[in-house]
């Protein structure tokens, strides 16, 4: 018989190669050692230091699964989820910073792109020199990103841009704008484009006032008949499948990330069981309390096993848009649940931003929303195995 655990119940360290555990730690040491001092601060304050893409270009974190050619990692999904899930043990506003670079601006430059948009945006979007941010939500369109509004007319041989993206992440201080738009050209088909800031009629106004994920910035766009060539059309996708195509990998690492947040959550959940006493005994010696642990401890590692095998599945192109469905839905509903719980098993204590989980358990609510709410995930997984849509 084998031992036991706590920490890994179900032994996923031995499901890792050399490599994957090797780029994890130095993830970590990452996340801990330049992300974790400052994020109080940057929490309260609702600062996003841009200075933090370079670091994270420098350690490697940046576009981890594109090719090593265009300044990239070249590693494997599974990769990509640990990166996630360290980051996200220190705040998922972090995590969406990385994500969004990732995932939603140089993947679509990679696969969509012309070998020019390539070698122009990949390398500095690796390194974090560039930032870029990814429009596909707009005031009258969240969910239904079908019903956009924006579009690209064609003028000679430009393309003129015009209409508004809201709620998008990095948007402020982005160099590099990929951006959705209905384009009269093409039938009015979804197409992608690369916009640059301080391209004229090109603006970026942050939003202010969120209580959640304060340490990302948060921004809308604004394009007034902003004026680009064919070099800035991605070429190689049309339709909602370009967007949504860049949504399964962010999605899938978002079924890792938010099992990070968890996972800090329930640490420090533990940890201050066996330090705070009441009624003369720890408060994890309470039947109550080992519960919650236990709910805590079994999510998280079958969360895990989850994203693990949909990691594999991703490296032998055989995953499913359902399956990142599921496992984006399944883990930020059960990272929200424990967070929660463990901000209630710290007692008054747990308000406060000194013992880290109420950050945690605000921010997981905002990952429970985009990428697709938790319950349009539902009706996706609904949908798949009625065969009947009920989105309307
Ligand atoms: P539907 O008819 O289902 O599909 C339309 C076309 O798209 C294709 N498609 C997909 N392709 C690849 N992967 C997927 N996951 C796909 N889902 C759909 C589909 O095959 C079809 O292609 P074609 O060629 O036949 O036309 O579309 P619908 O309009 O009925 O969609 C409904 C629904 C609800 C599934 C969809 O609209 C949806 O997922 N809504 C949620 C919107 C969303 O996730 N927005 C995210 C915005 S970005 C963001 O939140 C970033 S936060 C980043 C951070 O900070 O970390
Ligand atoms: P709505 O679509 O209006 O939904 C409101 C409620 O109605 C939800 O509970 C939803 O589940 C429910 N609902 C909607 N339709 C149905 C239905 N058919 N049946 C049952 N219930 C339904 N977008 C980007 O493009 N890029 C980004 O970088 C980005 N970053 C974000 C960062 C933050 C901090 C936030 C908060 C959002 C971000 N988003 C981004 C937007 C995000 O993807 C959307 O908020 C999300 O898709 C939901 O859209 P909505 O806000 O319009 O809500």
């Amino acid at each position: 018989l084998g031992t036991f655990d706590w920490d890994d119940p179900l032994r996923l360290e031995t499901q890792l190669t050399e490599d994957e555990r090797m780029l994890r730690d130095a993830a970590r040491d990452f996340a801990q050692g330049q992300l974790q001092p400052g994020v109080t601060d940057a929490y309260r304050d609702e600062t996003t230091d841009p200075a933090l893409f370079a670091r994270m270009g420098e350690a490697g974190l940046l576009g981890v699964t594109i090719p090593e050619e265009y300044g990239g990692l070249g590693a494997g999904y599974v990769t990509y989820g640990l990166v996630a899930r360290e980051i996200e043990r220190v705040d998922s506003g972090y995590r969406s910073m990385m994500s969004v670079q990732s995932s939603l601006v140089m993947y679509p430059i990679h696969a969509y792109g012309s070998e020019e948009q390539k070698r122009k945006y990949l390398p500095g979007l690796a390194s974090g020199e560039l930032i870029g941010c990814f429009g596909l939500t707009e005031p009258d369109a969240g969910s239904d990103p079908a019903g956009m509004k924006t579009v690209a007319k064609k003028q000679g041989d430009k393309y003129v841009l015009s209409g508004s993206k809201t709620w998008i992440s990095n948007a402020p201080i982005a160099d590099v704008f990929v951006v959705w738009a209905r384009s009269e050209a093409h039938d009015g088909k979804i197409r992608g484009f690369v916009l640059e800031k301080g391209t004229p009629g090109l603006t970026a106004p942050k939003i202010g006032g969120k209580l959640s994920l304060r340490a990302s910035i948060t921004g809308e766009i604004v394009m007034e008949d902003v004026e680009v060539g064919e070099e800035a059309l991605l070429p190689d996708v049309q339709g909602l499948k370009g967007p949504f195509g860049c949504l399964n990998r962010a999605r899938y690492g978002i079924s890792w990330g938010t099992m990070g947040a968890a996972e800090a959550c329930w640490h420090a959940a533990r940890q201050y069981g066996l330090d705070r006493k009441q009624f003369d005994r720890p408060i994890a010696q309470t039947q109550l309390f080992q519960k919650k642990l236990a709910d805590m401890q079994t999510e998280i590692a079958l969360g895990l096993q989850g994203a693990l095998q949909l990691g594999r599945l991703m490296e032998a192109g055989q995953a499913a848009p359902e399956m990142i469905s599921m496992m984006k839905r399944n883990n930020c509903g059960k990272a929200l649940d424990i967070a929660r719980m463990a901000r209630d098993m710290h007692g008054g204590n747990g308000i406060s931003e000194e013992f880290q989980v109420i950050r945690h358990m605000i921010n997981l609510e905002t990952v429970n929303t985009y990428e697709g709410t938790h319950d349009v995930h539902a009706l996706i997984l609904g949908r798949a195995q009625t065969g009947l849509q009920a989105f309307f």
